[in-house]
């Protein structure tokens, strides 16, 4: 048995300091630094205006290919019937395999995470306009330890738009610092929790006064900027995302790391593991 350094999902809310670093490797940089402090970094056109066409092009025919929509790791909304998000497009599309293999998204990960790594999970998120709907407050972490069984927060996530990210149509909120304190939700885990949480969370979410608290310590930011850009955060930090009544589509995707030190064990609390197109159990290192 893995010792539960992060204790969620019981009777009540419970507040833990974080137990682990935020970057594991050595801080060498000014960039590494203000991900350390502020639990995210911001880094403008990652990746050029060509490859941005290029990733849109795999997401439009993955999001549009009916085996795709009918597959297990599309999730539809529940309004609309549009796709909301394809789980684990870096083992069904090559185009985005070759995008987790690049040395400015990998390389920098294995910076954070000061080992190698491999990927937890990667979804495109499509946030299609005309009333999709958002993302609620959350800790990835969270979930990620209670129902996919991560032991210590050695894990990152980056998110590269694919379309420009106003400042009103849906765009990713974090709290900045508030990756230092480990939010315990109450509340246990149903069994094929998953199943709703990736249209609706409910398991997981924080209480208004938490928020209320978080957002009183941290402030809000909120992400924009032109698409090939992206956001690195830390699996801890508290975010989420409004929805989209723009006429302007919002679409990322989304690539979680995780270091090969911190493989997955059983859930810490739930019933079962998801399945492993969203939480991976294959550890083979990128590269
Ligand atoms: O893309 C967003 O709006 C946030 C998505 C998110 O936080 C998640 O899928 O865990
Ligand atoms: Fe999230």
């Amino acid at each position: 048995m893995t010792t539960d350094l992060y204790p969620t999902r019981g009777a009540f809310e419970v507040v833990t300091p974080r137990q682990d670093p935020v970057v594991w490797g050595p801080v060498s940089s000014p960039e590494l630094e203000s991900f350390e402090r502020d639990g995210f970094l911001a880094v403008d056109r990652l990746i050029t205006e060509d490859e941005v066409a290029v990733y849109r092009a795999e997401l439009d025919r993955l999001v549009h290919d009916p085996a795709i929509r009918a597959d297990e790791r599309s999730i539809i909304e529940p309004q609309t019937q549009d796709v909301r998000s394809v789980f684990e497009v870096h083992r069904i599309s090559d185009v985005f395999a070759k995008l987790v293999r690049d040395e400015r998204v990998v390389g920098r990960a294995r910076e954070i995470l000061g080992s190698d790594v491999y990927v937890h999970q990667s979804r495109i998120n499509v946030k299609p306009g005309f009333g999709a709907s958002g993302f609620y407050w959350h800790s990835d972490f969270e979930t990620w330890h209670a129902e996919d069984g991560l032991p210590r927060m050695r894990t990152v996530s980056v998110s590269i738009a694919l379309t420009e990210n106003f400042d009103t149509n849906g765009g990713l909120m974090i709290m900045p610092g508030s990756h230092r304190t480990f939010l315990g939700c109450a509340g246990e885990t149903p069994k094929d929790n998953y199943k709703k949480s990736l249209q609706m969370q409910d398991a997981g979410t924080p209480s208004d006064e938490a928020l209320t608290k978080f957002a009183d310590a941290h402030g809000i930011r909120l992400f924009t900027g032109a698409a090939g850009s992206a956001t690195w955060f830390d699996c801890n930090a508290m975010h989420g995302s409004g929805d989209n009544i723009t006429p302007y589509p919002r679409s990322n995707v989304f690539i979680v790391f995780n270091s090969v030190e911190n493989a997955a064990v059983e859930p810490f609390a739930a019933p079962v593991r998801r399945p492993e197109f969203i939480g991976a159990r294959d550890f083979t290192p990128v590269g």
